[in-house]
């Protein structure tokens, strides 16, 4: 290793926590590509970054690679949270929350869109093609047929079968880590995916079907840029799952990436949110859950959950892993 690139690694090792990577060492693909990481909600996660991963690998885009990833989980029909499969709201229709964040502050976002497979791409195309961030129900739903997207009834059999038999009680109450109760590696909550690429950019996505049996036109923090998934390039990313309005009402991945600003760990920082919603939340809280996941510019990452049961699995160069999020209650 030269003099110069030996430096330029002790420079971006030292900012640490603390900052972004320096310009010079961001734009060097060998040391990039070696920061390169991918973490994701659940341990479905794991399948979501085995599919973003080769992006990266070959030097693609953060963006890029986060909408391919989750968009895995939008096409299973195993995956009962997300997309096609995805189970209804409370008069039986599938609903659909989406969003994606670059490394530039440009963000896109569907919110009740139905019949699409894949509405993070809508979210994309907004992003792109649009003066505007948010796109709903009816609209969202125009925008994307105009721009080639096809309609598909993403209510499987099993989802509605499930749905009727709650019918009978229709008594609605969010359940907390469905992941546990449905069992098996195939089965997740809203999948959130942070990337950071070879060239030192941070993107995010967040998609999700939403509480099931939720009100008609219900939506919760996946789709919104702050609660759901924000990305400050020089700061850090974040994205959650769990009860959406309690997410909301802290701007979750927000504050959380602030707090990434002034200094905090990926963890740290997750855990501090988690504590928030705690306080304000002090008799409830032991029936909810929430679960946040950080990616620091630096390849440090983490997360954090109210109760136990959230896992999280990220993927660099080196590192295959899901991991168990420490918890607020044990
Ligand atoms: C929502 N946050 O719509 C989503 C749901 C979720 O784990 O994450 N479930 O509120």
């Amino acid at each position: 290793m030269n003099i110069k690139r030996r430096e330029l690694l002790k420079a971006a090792l030292l900012a640490g926590v603390a900052g972004p990577l320096p310009a010079a060492f961001a734009q060097s693909k060998r040391a990039g590509r070696q920061h390169a990481l991918l973490i994701s909600t659940w341990n479905y996660g794991r399948k979501a970054n085995a599919v973003a991963w080769p992006i990266l690998e070959k030097g693609g885009s953060s963006l890029d690679a986060v909408e391919a990833g989750v968009k895995l989980a939008e096409a299973d029909p195993g995956a009962r949270t997300v997309g096609y499969g995805g189970l209804p709201d409370r008069e039986g229709k599938v609903t659909l929350d989406a969003c994606i964040m670059d490394s530039r502050f440009n963000c896109g976002a569907v919110l009740c869109l139905e019949q699409i497979m894949h509405p993070v791409s809508v979210a994309r195309m907004v992003m792109e093609k649009t003066p505007h961030i948010y796109l709903a129900g009816e609209g969202a739903l125009q925008f994307a047929l105009a721009n080639g997207f096809k309609k598909t009834n993403l209510l499987t059999p099993e989802s509605e079968a499930d749905y009727k038999e709650w019918l009978k009680t229709s008594n609605y109450k969010p359940e907390k880590n469905i992941e546990n109760r449905l069992g098996g590696e195939l089965n997740h909550d809203t999948i959130g995916m942070l990337a950071l690429d070879g060239s030192g950019n941070l993107s995010g996505a967040c998609t999700t079907s939403g509480m099931a049996y939720k009100m008609r036109g219900r939506v919760g923090d996946s789709p919104i840029i702050g609660s759901g998934l924000y990305v400050d390039n020089a700061a850090g990313a974040a994205t959650a799952s769990g009860v959406g309005e309690e997410i909301i009402r802290i701007a979750g991945a927000h504050l959380i990436v602030s707090y990434m600003e002034q200094g905090l760990a990926p963890e740290a920082a997750c855990r501090k949110a988690v504590e928030k919603i705690v306080k304000i939340n002090p008799d409830k809280s032991r029936d909810l859950q929430v679960g946040f996941i950080a990616l620091a510019p630096t390849g440090a990452y983490g997360g954090y959950s109210i109760q136990p049961g959230f896992t999280y699995a990220v993927k660099s160069a080196t590192k295959e892993e899901v991991f168990n999020a420490k918890s607020f209650y044990r």
